[in-house]
């Protein structure tokens, strides 16, 4: 409909508050209430993504109550908590996710056509929150989710990056980064809480009290004010929160006089920056003092917000027990970026709650737990001792402390992969292989393929312009872009690939299985190579594609802008993915999982050093290319022989089938009872 029609269309529907509406009518109205009474734009539009606004604030309605109950309820029982602290969330997009947890899909798709719009063009509109890199980040939102779903009492504590990773745009010269504007209107989903703001201190210097006591003063101080998003759970009305802190200056920390002076950059407007932007990871030289400021400005906000609510909680009790909040409080470190926490969390025991050392130490044991991500050493964070005194001096004194007392007895520390995986024994699938084999399921399986594929080669022609097959193989590598995941092993690959059916007959190229490889990922913004492997693999698409003799055997598609919407199209619609990181290198990889869980087989590195839980290290890796590329190659000759559709779809349906031990449900519950030791609270 135009412009027009829909305005004609919203006249007739009255706009009414009704925060609960369930039916499509009642939803309309609710929908045209937003449009009409909270207004973000000019009056009388109604285009998608005003549709999207209004949308989104309706559903946000329905999840405000439950929300507000979800904390009422934890607040009343005061159950052990658990707070999940990461720099990097890959949130993507929430409308679909929240309607679908709502249960109220068909509700607003069926209200939004009665306004003139289906519900997908509305979801389009939505930008991906993409506060992160990679799977670091897109695992912490999965736990979110999963933690809500479990009804567990678990909130996510992180950064509100006014930017997030850069968007990926390709060109002529290959990758080009441009700011990811993701507030650039507003988020729809988050709710300032003007009255959460906690004072964060950088530099000054440590004093000494009377009574031998140490204090930390002087130095600039910032205002870190918190931002809610929800999460809600699947099935479930239990509703958590995602706490994202802004950096803020009081008016009194700002220095009129300078700026009157032509001091424009006074500290409190530059302290006022600490969120402008995410690190973008993954390389890890630059941008130091920033990104340390950035880490202890989330655990200190982090940490003087659970003590408040700790203390919140007792009910009233005058005397705190501080013995007690190991029982009430977990935290749980995504990587070292949140490790300040561990010393702040001392600070704040100590030199704000007066506790000794062997109490604070005590209860910071037993509180915080750390998650490592990375065998690369590399892209553990490391800090000049003259960066850390100058900007914590009292936490570097704690650190040495620390360092003096416990250096050998560090407990606590969990991986992301578990090797001696024993989950392909053959008994594990026999129940599996009935099913498998029964006559519906293989015609139904491969129906749900074709058109996820059929949606995945609408979408690489609308943003690439090139036309692909779905009856050919889909063959899919996205990840970030990183010399030892290999990207340049696939694309010699395909390369290789291309030098064959180009020596074959025509009847000789009939006879192969016509394949698409889609390749995607963003590379970090001055690793060179990476970003060559980007363009190498662009150009090489740009031969074979346009190459008359083979391109209905062979396309090779750089899908461009790889994130979590992106990834949400690619997925469902794989049958082959490639996950040939270096042996060694991976700490476990998680779009594996997802693959997987999705019907798709995946060729992966067998990681015999790991298998033989060998510490060395493979250091060179462009020495190992060769190598293993002809292996690689072996293993895609053996893959395309095999490949007969029967066979691929028996593989596949026991692939799902013997994924279920990934989902993140099964690793969080898993987290609650042996790490952090918390029940689920549900609303009742
Ligand atoms: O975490 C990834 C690992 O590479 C992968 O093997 C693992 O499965 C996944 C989930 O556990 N690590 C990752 O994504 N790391 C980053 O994105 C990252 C971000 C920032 C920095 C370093 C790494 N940094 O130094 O700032």
């Amino acid at each position: 409909g135009s412009t027009t029609d829909r305005i004609k269309i919203l006249e007739k529907i009255p706009p009414v508050a009704n925060p609960q509406a369930k039916d499509p009518a009642a939803i309309a109205s609710n929908i045209n209430y937003h449009a009409h009474y909270s207004p973000h734009f000019s009056p009388y539009k109604f285009e998608p993504e005003q549709a999207f606004y209004a949308t989104a604030e309706s559903v946000r309605d329905q999840l405000i109550k439950q929300w507000n109950d979800t904390y009422s309820h934890y607040h009343k029982v005061n159950p052990k908590q658990t707070y999940y602290l990461s720099m990097e969330y890959l949130q993507g997009r929430a409308l679909t996710n929240a309607v679908g947890n709502l249960d109220v899909q068909d509700a607003y798709a069926n209200a939004l056509k009665q306004l003139g719009y289906a519900l997908e063009e509305i979801t389009e509109q939505e930008k991906d929150a993409a506060l992160g890199n990679g799977g670091l980040g897109r695992l912490a939102s999965c736990f979110l989710d999963s933690m809500a779903t479990l009804s567990l009492p678990a909130w996510g504590y992180g950064l509100r990056y006014r930017y997030g990773l850069f968007k990926q745009l390709m060109t002529k010269t290959g990758q080009e980064e441009i700011a990811e504007d993701w507030l650039e209107k507003f988020s729809p989903w988050e709710i300032p809480r003007h009255d959460v703001v906690f004072p964060i201190r950088f530099f000054g210097q440590v004093e000494i009290n009377p009574n031998g006591s140490r204090k930390w003063i002087g130095g600039e101080v910032i205002q870190a004010a918190a931002y809610d998003v929800p999460i809600p759970g699947y099935k479930t009305k239990d509703t958590n929160s995602l706490r994202l802190w802004e950096a803020k200056a009081r008016a009194e920390d700002f220095n009129l006089f300078e700026f009157n002076d032509g001091k424009y950059e006074s500290a409190a407007l530059l302290h006022s920056r600490i969120c402008a932007v995410l690190y973008p990871g993954d390389a890890t030289e630059d941008g130091k003092l920033l990104r340390l400021k950035q880490q202890y400005f989330l655990c200190s906000a982090s940490l003087q917000d659970i003590i408040t609510r700790f203390k919140e909680r007792l009910g009233g009790r005058d005397k705190i027990l501080w013995s007690e909040f190991p029982s009430k409080v977990a935290v749980q470190l995504n990587d070292t970026h949140p490790t300040l926490s561990i010393p702040e969390l001392m600070r704040l025991l100590m030199d704000d709650e007066g506790l000794g050392w062997d109490e604070a130490w005590d209860i910071t044991n037993r509180t915080i737990a750390y998650t490592n991500h990375t065998v690369l050493p590399e892209a553990l964070e490391k800090w000049s001792q003259t960066v850390m005194w100058k900007l914590l001096p009292r936490h570097m004194e704690i650190i040495e402390e620390i360092d003096k007392r416990v250096r050998y007895t560090l407990n606590l520390v969990n991986g992301v992969a578990q090797l001696h995986s024993d989950i392909l024994k053959a008994e594990l699938f026999s129940d599996y292989v009935k099913f498998a084999d029964n006559s519906e399921l293989p015609a139904e399986w491969e129906s749900a393929k074709l058109a996820s594929k059929q949606q995945l080669a609408n979408y690489v022609l609308q943003v690439t312009g090139v036309s692909i097959d779905p009856n050919s193989l889909f063959d899919i590598q996205i990840k970030r872009i990183h010399e030892y995941k290999r990207q340049l092993m696939n694309i010699m690959g395909a390369v290789y690939r291309y030098k064959k059916l180009k020596e074959m007959s025509p009847e000789e190229r009939k006879k192969t299985t016509p394949r698409t490889i889609m390749i995607g990922g963003k590379a970090f913004a001055t690793y060179t190579n990476a970003k060559r492997i980007v363009k190498l693999v662009s150009d090489v698409g740009a031969v074979v594609n346009t190459d008359p003799e083979v391109n209905s055997f062979l396309k090779i598609i750089f899908v461009p802008n790889y994130n979590v919407s992106v990834a949400e199209v690619l997925i469902p619609g794989s049958e082959l993915s490639q996950h040939i990181s270096t042996a060694g290198m991976e700490a476990s990889g998680t779009s594996n999982m997802k693959f997987a869980l999705n019907g798709c087989l995946i060729i992966g590195t067998l990681d015999e050093l790991m298998l033989k839980s060998e510490k060395k290290l493979v250091k060179k890796i462009s020495l190992f290319l060769v190598q293993q590329l002809t292996k690689f190659l072996g293993c895609v000759k053996k893959e395309s022989k095999d490949w007969d559709r029967k066979k691929w779809t028996k593989m596949s349906i026991l692939s799902t089938a013997g994924s279920g031990k990934f989902s993140s449900d099964r690793t969080i519950g898993q987290y609650a009872n042996e790490i952090w030791k918390i029940d689920e609270c549900p609303l009742p």
